[in-house]
Order: structure tokens, then C-alpha cells, then sequence
């Protein structure tokens, strides 16, 4: 596992300085969720298989940016499955973005999931790789991931990220949200799904959320590599995950894009978001 989670940091400082220095236009490629590529996305995702290609313990890798599985070695014990640069159209208006990697073991259920990584390009460079802790690292100056501090989520928290066109959404998903802000939560949604989580998990709590809509009824967001490794993450924080009726870790995704309604916060606005749900 550590083998992966030093391919990640290495593909990582390759990725800040494509960020910082490449060509930020779109490409000719639509992938498989149906956005078109951006040379960023390409390149990124390249990165990360670069990187992954030279650790044997790797089977198979999963991208956002590959309509289908790939094999890297074939007596390997893991997949992983990633979304090399997720949010990257907000790199043109210089908001930050992320890398998102779930490691699974013997499938790609959210119950075979066994390592969560995210890396956030912003201000700073910073991880959050997750096994048993939620552990934040960030980059130093010497090109280094160092180990800053665990992460853990408060019980009930202030901030409320709320996803999706609103024209979209169900009239008791709005209730709910008006709700939480009548009880004075900020509201705190960059449109970048990394850095939103990030956010609520170092100040401590919240709810974010991206629903089924009218245009999306089964969500937005990506099982195997995003909403599967952010439930393992806020679990782990000592937080919550669901798509409004269960975990979403007890998900059973029938496709490798596969989508899903999600919420990951605090386990007292969790609760509400269950309370709601389960009255439609
Ligand atoms: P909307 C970025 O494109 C992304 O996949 C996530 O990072 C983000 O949370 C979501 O889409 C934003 O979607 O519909 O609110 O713009």
C-alpha cells in the first residue's frame, strides 16, 4: 500500500507543476461521463499511469479519463480507481482542484474498498491518505509530503456545501437545505468537489451534498472514484456517508462510471438528511 500511496505523491508534484505551467485548453476527446477533455485531464491522467505502471502490487487501474478498465500487472493484489483532475475547468478562473484515488481489493463495491488517497492543488499541496486514520500531509519545499496532523470531524459542524443546479432539485431536498441554513450553517461550495470536502473536514464538520436532481436522478458524482473514497474518508474522520436511504459504502456499482445521489458530513446533519429522505 505505501509503494501506491509514494506513486501518488510522485505523480502528484508532477501533476502541481502541470497545473501551474501547461496548456489549460480543451482537447478533441469526450470521456465516457461525457465532458470534454482538457489537455489537463489527458496529461494528468498519463501522470498517474506513468507512475502506477511501476508498482507491481497494482493489477488494474480504473481513470475517469479511460472508458474502460486497464491492466497494469497481472498477479497484482490491487485496483485502483481515480479521477486524475477532478474540477480541472475551474483551473481557468485559478480555483483550486484535486486528485482522487480509491485502492480496492478483490472488487469495486464501496465494501471492497481499502485505502482512500485525495490531493488537493491549491494554496498549498496538501494529501489525505486514509487506512485506519485520516492523516494530512503537505508538501514542502524540498518536493516532500510531511505528515501535519490526523483529522477528525466534529459532531455537528457549521458549514453547508450544496451541489447541483437548485432549479433540480427535489422540493423536500430544498426544504432540507433552507433548514440548515435557518439554523445559521455558511455556505461554503467552490464547485470543486476536493477542495468543498476538504474544507468541511479541517473546519470540522458540515454537510455536503449533490442530490438527485431532475436532469440527473442518479446523481452526478462517480461511485468508484469519488463518492466511494470521500464515504471511506468521512467514515474514517469519524463522520458519515449516504445517498439519502444507506451508506453508500454498501453500494454495489453494476458499472465502472456509475453514479450516485451523496451527502458526506457530520453525523448530527447526516441524521437530518436520513430524517428527511426516508419521509419520500
Ligand atoms: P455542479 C466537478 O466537475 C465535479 O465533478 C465535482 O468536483 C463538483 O462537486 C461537481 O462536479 C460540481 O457540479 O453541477 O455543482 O457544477
Amino acid at each position: 500500500m505505501q509503494k501506491i500511496i509514494d506513486a501518488i505523491s510522485a505523480a502528484a508534484v508532477k501533476i502541481k507543476k502541470a497545473i501551474e505551467f501547461s496548456d489549460t485548453g480543451y482537447s478533441e476527446h469526450i470521456n465516457k461521463t461525457g465532458d470534454t477533455q482538457l489537455k489537463l485531464d489527458i496529461a494528468s491522467d498519463l501522470i498517474i499511469e506513468e507512475e502506477f505502471a511501476k508498482v507491481s502490487s497494482i493489477k488494474s487501474i480504473v481513470s475517469e479519463e479511460k472508458d474502460e478498465a486497464k491492466l497494469l500487472h497481472a498477479n497484482g493484489r490491487y485496483i485502483v480507481a481515480y479521477d486524475p483532475l477532478d474540477g480541472s475547468s475551474l483551473v481557468d478562473v485559478n480555483l483550486s482542484i484535486g486528485s482522487i484515488f480509491g485502492i480496492y481489493e478483490n472488487g469495486t463495491n464501496g465494501s471492497d474498498l481499502v485505502c482512500a488517497v485525495y490531493v488537493v492543488y491549491g494554496p498549498r499541496v496538501e494529501m489525505v491518505a486514509t487506512d485506519k486514520e485520516v492523516t494530512l500531509f503537505r508538501l514542502n519545499q524540498n518536493g516532500k509530503f510531511v505528515k501535519i496532523k490526523e483529522i477528525k470531524l466534529n459532531e455537528k459542524g457549521k458549514l453547508n456545501a450544496t451541489g447541483a443546479t437548485q432549479k433540480g432539485w427535489a422540493a423536500y431536498h430544498k426544504k432540507l437545505i433552507d433548514e440548515i441554513f435557518a439554523e445559521g450553517y455558511r455556505l461554503r461550495y467552490s464547485g470543486g468537489m476536493v477542495p468543498d470536502l476538504h474544507q468541511i473536514l479541517l473546519k470540522g464538520g458540515g454537510l455536503f451534498s449533490y442530490p438527485a436532481t431532475t436532469d440527473a436522478p442518479k446523481g452526478k458524482l462517480r461511485l468508484l472514484f469519488e463518492v466511494f473514497p470521500f464515504a471511506f474518508v468521512f467514515e474514517k474522520a469519524g463522520g458519515a456517508a449516504v445517498d439519502g436511504k444507506k451508506r453508500l459504502l454498501e453500494l454495489k456499482p453494476l458499472h465502472i462510471h456509475d453514479t450516485s445521489p451523496c451527502f458526506f458530513g457530520s453525523n448530527t446533519e447526516i441524521k437530518k438528511v436520513l430524517n428527511e429522505y426516508a419521509k419520500h
